[in-house]
């Protein structure tokens, strides 16, 4: 034991644990209680001025929301919850965030020490099942074992979960061990280290960008702040260069600018598409480069692809992992975008034509084909109107194309992240994360999009709203359910390959309405394209959060076909 005081008072590990949290400046942590961790608790109620729990109903809900947490304010969000059920229902967060390269932190309450080993009441070694060898959860899991090294496991953890490539960590923390007395001292911030591009890599990147006749940006991944973004947009501009943002990173260049040409992701415009597989040199700028935005890696053909391929990556394990890309940088985000914008650029581009036709592509793809009775171009539409800087959230559902396609996000230089949805695809993100977000930040409206299939996986936090009073504030919260019957997406995929054949698609509802009712929310139904707008109106005039039900016929697909064109087209394969 080996004990550092700096003249801190003895109090339980559990009250240190919550003091560790308040210096790195955590004021909000999203968890469900257990009995494993009551120090903790403890130690929540003794500082409640200044660092509050919020209660959730499910640990999937929880963990989503310390992801949102995470994506929104760029620090580690803070998960709390109890061994063996906690810890297996709070994966999908953890999983999300590993995905989405977000900071966050799950602590899981553990069986006490003389226990281990045993197979004790909800014992599972987490090192096993979230350890860095699963490739999917957590780039560190340790479980803490003296009370007197808490801060400089706290420490480390945020430090972890920051630097490089962000993502979350696990902290497992043994009852034993929380309810000893430590004079532990608590340590400073953590601040992440910054790694800035090797000087000779920039000549060479500089070199291949004047080399080009036909270039191409795709923004994306973790570590992304508004100044980053700002210096990001400053670099397209002085280069006039074509910018796509990786799938669910939309926000991070300004979609009303006119070098931003569309998002690379599920359901991709077409011509988005080809203009990537024509490119002679992309640029890829934090984005992983992973299945959702290479298109299958077919944009980018892997290993090889035909395009030359920058790569700039903070995590030295994504350069060169999929891809021999012609060059590599190692280099956090904010340093990247601040260095790309320092290289000097020609007055005159070869690609200037390239560009502005990147941009006319993007800018036909905003225009719908009108679908009645209800548009869901037009719903998106609307919101943007109404809703112009709002936080939106979804999770996993052909719905989300909609919003996807038609929502212009700004960047993050001006109202920071207002895109908060799953790279991972977790159904049941958007409802919690749209929570999270407006009880982070009462004054912002959040404007969650949900499927029928998506919101019931995770809907009871709306209890959690409106139990710490969200949507009271300045800031307004709505959720959007687009209710039409199915497991759109899987009976998509169903016709296409086995058309005709539905199974285990089909979903019986409640009456959403009803259900937000009883949960203390306002509720509207939406049928008509032209409800919408009256229903918008006064949900944001409320001072209570409101779900808005919107019935969609289940043939509208995508945004881009219907359901029974989709079999037609399998049939026809079938017959020719
Ligand atoms: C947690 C989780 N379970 C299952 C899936 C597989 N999945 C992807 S989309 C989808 C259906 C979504 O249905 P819904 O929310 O109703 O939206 P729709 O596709 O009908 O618009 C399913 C089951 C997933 N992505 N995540």
């Amino acid at each position: 034991m080996n004990e550092t005081t700096n003249g801190q008072p003895a109090r339980l590990a559990g009250h240190a644990l919550v003091e560790a949290l308040i210096a790195q400046g955590i004021d909000t942590v999203f968890g469900v209680p257990g009995e494993s961790y009551l120090a903790v608790l403890d130690g929540f109620h003794e500082h409640r001025d200044k660092i509050r729990f919020i209660a959730c109903r499910q640990e999937g809900g929880a963990s989503f929301m310390a992801e949102a947490q995470g994506k929104l304010t760029g620090r580690p969000g803070i998960c709390f919850v109890t061994r063996g059920p906690g810890a297996t229902n709070a994966s999908i967060g953890l999983h999300t965030a590993f995905q989405d390269s977000t900071p966050m932190i799950l602590f899981i309450g553990q069986v006490a020490s003389d226990q281990r080993d045993r197979e004790a009441f909800q014992e599972v070694d987490y090192r096993q099942m979230f350890g860095p060898g699963t490739l999917g959860f957590a780039k560190w899991v340790a479980e803490v074992h003296d009370p007197h090294r808490l801060p400089e496991y706290i420490s480390r953890a945020f430090h972890t979960a920051l630097q490089g490539r962000p993502g979350p960590v696990v902290l497992v923390l043994p009852e034993d061990m929380l309810t000893q007395p430590t004079r532990a001292p608590v340590l400073p911030r953590a601040e992440a280290a910054q790694a800035w591009p090797a000087p000779g890599a920039l000549r060479d990147l500089r070199a291949l960008l004047v080399e080009a006749q036909r270039p191409f940006v795709i923004a994306g991944g973790g570590g992304w702040t508004g100044e980053a973004c700002a210096a990001l947009q400053r670099f397209a501009e002085n280069w006039n260069l074509p910018v796509g943002c990786a799938f669910r990173f939309q926000d991070l260049f300004d979609n009303r600018h006119a070098n931003y040409a569309g998002d690379v992701g599920i359901g991709i415009n077409p011509k988005l598409a080809a203009r990537i597989q024509e490119a002679d040199l992309v640029i890829a700028l934090g984005a992983r480069l992973g299945e959702m935005t290479t298109g299958g890696y077919t944009l980018l053909q892997a290993p090889r692809p035909k395009q030359k391929l920058v790569h700039i990556h903070a995590g030295p394990e994504e350069l060169g992992r999929v891809y021999a890309a012609d060059l590599l940088l190692q280099s956090s985000m904010g340093c990247a975008a601040k260095a790309l914008e320092t290289l000097a650029a020609p007055t005159i581009v070869a690609w200037a034509a390239w560009t502005t036709a990147a941009r006319a592509d993007y800018e036909a793809n905003l225009v719908p084909q009108p679908v009645a009775p209800l548009d869901m171009a037009e719903v998106v539409k609307t919101l943007s109107r109404l809703c112009p800087d709002a936080i939106y959230t979804n999770g996993a559902g052909n719905y989300s194309g909609w919003l996807h396609r038609y929502h212009r996000y700004m960047g993050l230089q001006h109202h920071g992240r207002t895109q908060l949805a799953p790279t991972s695809g977790a159904m049941g993100y958007g409802v919690p994360a749209a929570v999270a977000a407006n009880l982070l930040y009462p004054d912002r409206t959040v404007i969650n999009i949900a499927g029928d299939g998506d919101f019931l996986m995770t809907g009871q936090e709306l209890a959690t709203a409106t139990g710490y009073g969200a949507g009271k504030g300045k800031g307004k919260l709505i959720s959007v359910v687009v209710d039409n019957g199915t497991y759109g997406t899987i009976r998509m995929h169903q016709e296409r390959e086995y058309p005709g054949r539905v199974s285990g698609s089909d979903l019986f509802n409640p009456d959403f309405a009803a259900l937000a009712l009883a949960y203390g929310w306002t509720a509207d139904r939406v049928e008509a394209t032209a409800q919408f707008e009256p229903a918008l109106q006064a949900a944001l005039e409320r001072t209570h959060p409101t779900l808005l039900h919107l019935r969609l016929d289940a043939d509208v697909s995508t945004s881009r076909t219907s359901l029974s064109a989709i079999r037609d087209a399998a049939r026809n394969r079938q017959k020719a």
